[in-house]
């Protein structure tokens, strides 16, 4: 009798257990934030993150009654690490939502996880074009290369830019900017003698910039990474090509905000297009870059914190409208057509390709209060990926 007692006793505690672990599992919603924390593209990562805490810090962790949880992973940037970490989080952890990705081969390597297990793949920083296509899980909210380089293609030539030499990283973004910057740009009249191609990891740039000196175009057009832009306009400026009167021009990934007001005087006058930049002059984004600073001693917020800060109001307000209801599916339905004002101004999700629509700013380096920033001169509004056209 004592025995029976105690032996039901015990079922019925593990039963309640189990439920009020199901309970607590059920009212929490995770994001699995996969990014590079460490090796070639640890700015990304540190970027990223700290403006996803900043989001949550400033809009609470708690939506449609579900507690927010963020497990952030390091991928080293290595793509087979991404997708055994993205595998980990949703069968182990069972994630709601994936979400970060530094560079393309990471986000690619993840979207059949995305897709089978229908869990939508937030793409805070990857910019290759056709990144949305490789599963219909992904909503990116970073920028594409094709929108940057096609506004620079369509500035240059009307100031000036006759003939460019392209100098890109040898992977998807990079070989995005090159053939929607020299597409275009040959479609306005201008002259592309030399197309070069750098390998993304451990570049050196100096024999690629000693070509483009014997060439002597007007202007070099430079895609690297968030993080490289140093290096290249430290060897620019060594082998003293502006003072051969070769312009350095880019997307504004070269003259990333958060190592540009180390590059120096050599950068003043550079021009870049790009989606963001720490000096956009507007109300939100006065509030983020302040707000950002003043949670990371000081750090700029760059194009990278943006992509993050942006990828969680989208899933913030995915969470929101479907209730905590409905899974995946009914998550992504909610991110489709978000249309809000970022920190980098209006931006919106087309909800037929995942994709952002947002402005392109054509931006020139000038030190303003001390310091150096890109600032905005011209903006050409509401630019689709011009890689989805074909
Ligand atoms: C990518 C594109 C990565 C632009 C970047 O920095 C960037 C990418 C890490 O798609 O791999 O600035």
């Amino acid at each position: 009798m004592q025995k029976r007692f105690f032996l039901r006793a015990s079922v019925l505690a593990i039963t309640a257990m189990g439920a009020t672990y199901s309970i607590a599992q059920e009212n929490v919603f995770k994001i699995g934030l996969i990014l590079p924390m460490t090796g070639q593209q640890a700015s990304t990562g540190r970027q990223i993150e700290a403006a996803a805490k900043l989001y949550m810090a400033q809009n609470g962790d708690t939506v449609a009654g579900k507690k927010i949880q963020l497990i952030v992973k390091d991928d080293t940037s290595i793509p087979d690490v991404t997708k055994r970490l993205a595998q980990e989080l949703v069968v182990n952890d069972k994630v709601n939502v994936l979400a970060g990705f530094g560079i393309t081969p990471s986000a690619l390597a993840t979207a059949p996880i995305a897709t089978q297990s229908k869990t939508p793949q937030v793409v805070m920083a990857a910019a290759t074009s056709s990144i949305t296509q490789a599963s219909p899980y992904i909503v990116r909210t970073s920028f594409t290369l094709p929108q940057a380089a096609v506004s620079m293609a369509d500035w240059a030539p009307k100031n000036g830019i006759k003939t460019v030499v392209t100098l890109v990283s040898d992977y998807g973004p990079g070989l995005d900017a090159e053939k929607y910057f020299k597409e275009r740009f040959q479609f306005n009249g201008g002259q592309v003698p030399e197309s070069l191609r750098v390998p993304l990891r451990g570049p050196d740039f100096a024999p690629f910039l000693q070509k483009v000196r014997d060439l002597k175009p007007d202007a070099l057009f430079v895609f690297v990474p968030s993080g490289a832009g140093a290096a290249v306009m430290k060897q620019f400026l060594e082998r003293g090509m502006d003072k051969a009167g070769i312009k350095l021009i880019g997307t504004g990934d070269v003259t990333d905000d958060d190592q540009l007001n180390d590059m120096g005087d050599g950068a003043l006058g550079v021009v870049t297009a790009h989606h963001y930049s720490t000096d956009h002059p507007s109300a939100l984004n006065t509030k983020f870059v302040e707000a950002f600073g003043k949670a990371n001693s000081g750090l700029r917020p760059n194009f990278m914190a943006v992509g993050g800060y942006d990828g969680m109001r989208v899933i913030y307000e995915a969470l929101r409208a479907s209730k905590g209801q409905g899974g995946g599916d009914a998550l992504l339905a909610a991110m489709k057509g978000q249309i809000f004002e970022s920190p980098r101004g209006p931006m919106f999700i087309d909800a037929q390709t995942r994709d952002v629509v947002q402005n392109i700013y054509m931006r020139k380096v000038e030190r303003k209060n001390g310091q150096l920033y890109n600032v905005e001169f011209a903006v050409i509004k509401d630019v689709k990926d011009p890689g989805k056209a074909k």
